[in-house]
């Protein structure tokens, strides 16, 4: 399957950390969708990650490597990796872990998807979708977050914080990235929610996430609680939105009841 009607497609891959991972991840994405181009953004990895990425980078015109000066998240990564997707012109963009959860063969699926959407999220938790070898606590905490997500936020989607996505270049255009704070899941569901408000088209496909089988996870207790934390800040805002609309609207009526 080809996919040259979408136009130059980058997939993005945020590293930190991840010398095992990557040569991996890079051979997987280049035989799976041999067009693609790869990102990676290196956010200055003090095992050498970022140097690896450059032999990468010298042998295969498909392969670029952004160095960053230092970790500075997940979210802040993407950000500098869409502006820099824009400014190249590229028509899709693609977000992808280095720790192989995210199958680069399961891409050609958010691809085809995205011929008839704005957003394609990769989701765990849609029939067909599901984990292997993932604790139950994370599985717990993944569908929990994404249950609480969609009653807050009134957004129908089941997997809101998984980072396996396709956009098209002018989705992200569209969505005043520059206004975007968050960082790590909560970056995931900003993006959506983004989305959502702006009535684009945001599609779930089934992918099966695979645990890392190397390295180590840059998870930690502060990146949920930011999720949580911004997410009820938004629904609580979103309420208050809805409300005062809603007043404004009846007062509008009681002055013109001829409208
Ligand atoms: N550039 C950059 N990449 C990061 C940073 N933190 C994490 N990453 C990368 O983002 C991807 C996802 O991070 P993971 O540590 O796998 O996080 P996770 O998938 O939530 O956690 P696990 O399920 O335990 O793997 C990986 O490719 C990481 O190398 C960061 O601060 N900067
Ligand atoms: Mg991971």
């Amino acid at each position: 399957m080809t996919f040259e009607d979408l136009g130059r497609i980058l997939v993005i891959i945020p590293t930190f950390n991840e010398l095992e991972s990557l040569p991996v991840i890079i051979g997987r994405v280049r035989a799976s969708v041999p067009e693609v181009d790869i990102l990676i953004a290196d956010d200055n990895s003090p095992d050498g990650t970022g140097k690896l990425a450059d032999t990468f980078a010298e042998n295969d015109p498909h392969v670029q490597v952004m160095h960053r000066l230092g970790k500075e998240g997940l979210g802040a990564a993407y950000l500098a990796g869409f502006a820099w997707a824009l400014q190249q012109g590229y028509d899709v963009v693609v977000e992808m872990d280095a720790d192989g959860s995210h199958q680069p063969e399961q891409l050609p699926l958010l691809l085809a998807a995205l011929r008839d959407a704005d957003l394609v999220l990769g989701s765990r938790w849609v029939e067909g979708g599901g984990t292997v070898n993932w604790p139950r606590s994370r599985q717990f905490l993944s569908k929990g977050g994404s249950l609480y997500t969609r009653v807050l936020l009134g957004i129908p989607l089941r997997d809101v914080t998984g980072g396996y996505r396709a956009f098209r270049a002018d989705t992200l255009r569209k969505l005043d990235l520059h206004e975007v704070a968050s960082q790590g899941y909560c970056f995931q569901v900003d993006l959506a929610w983004r989305a959502a408000q702006r009535n684009l088209r945001v599609v779930e496909v089934p992918i099966t996430f695979v645990e890392r089988t190397a390295g180590a996870s840059k998870m930690s207790q502060k990146i949920v609680v930011e999720a949580l934390w911004r997410v009820t800040v938004w629904g609580f805002d979103d309420r208050v939105t809805r409300i005062r609309r809603k007043a404004q609207k009846r007062r509008a009526a009681e002055q013109h009841p001829e409208n």
